[in-house]
């Protein structure tokens, strides 16, 4: 048995690897664990069916026999304990890299998450003007903070982790506002993930379901 994850049928970001079954797809090629896709149009999501694996009805979800896991992290965060190759042994550097795994997810994807929603969605308000300088500068200032941190070292902690995983499936979300940019460790940090031939594989796996090149389920 090898665990089935969902993805977007159609994802709307055409392959980009910005959604959030990305994350869990390189988690999986990380540590060499084979998995299945099953592929949902929103309609799909909403239904009961996919809403008793997920509350909100989102992707992505994990299924492994009898376990069923939502939120991206969650599904990151056990597939890290589980093998080897994405926490560290020593017990004080995991735990150090599950702080970045939340700090990923809790203290920068909020702001990045907003100002992208905003963009998308609201920018026919009439106080988009307004606001969107505001939500560019919480943007700026986390960027500022882990580039400060980052420094010139490789990964955040050590060795590359589970944190650095989610850190930079997060810092992709800004790919085309330019303020990654402004930052060149941080772009170059980036680009070491992507470089990794377990992003590749991901990608390229989430990209040929857009191009529709993905082999059948089997
Ligand atoms: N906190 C949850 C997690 O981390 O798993 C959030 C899950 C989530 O937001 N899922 C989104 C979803 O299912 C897909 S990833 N949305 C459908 C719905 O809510 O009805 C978010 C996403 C979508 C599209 C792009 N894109 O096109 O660039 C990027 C990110």
């Amino acid at each position: 048995m090898i665990p089935t994850i969902t993805a977007f049928e159609r994802s709307p970001d055409r392959g980009r690897g910005l959604a959030r079954d990305m994350r869990v797809r390189w988690a999986l090629e990380e540590v060499g664990q084979p998995y299945a896709v099953r592929l949902l149009s929103f309609e799909a999501m909403k239904q009961p069916a996919h809403r008793a694996l997920h509350p909100f009805g989102q992707i992505p979800t994990y299924e492994d026999g009898d376990l069923v896991l939502f939120e991206s992290g969650a599904i990151v965060l056990h597939i890290a304990e589980r093998h080897a190759g994405l926490l560290p042994e020593d017990a004080n550097a995991r735990a150090r890299a599950i702080a970045w795994m939340f700090a990923a997810l809790n203290t920068v994807e909020p702001p990045i998450v907003d100002r992208g929603i905003a963009a998308l969605l609201e920018r026919d308000k009439p106080w988009y003007a307004e606001r969107a300088p505001m939500l560019e500068a919480r943007v700026r200032g986390r960027l500022d903070e882990l580039s400060s941190r980052l420094g010139d070292a490789d990964w955040l902690d050590g060795g590359f982790s589970a944190g650095d995983l989610l850190m930079v499936t997060v810092l992709r979300r800004l790919d085309g506002s330019g303020l990654l940019e402004e930052h060149p460790n941080l772009c170059a940090y980036v680009a070491r993930g992507e470089a990794r031939p377990a992003y590749r594989r991901a990608f390229e796996a989430q990209l040929a379901v857009f191009t529709g090149s993905a082999p059948p389920p089997g």
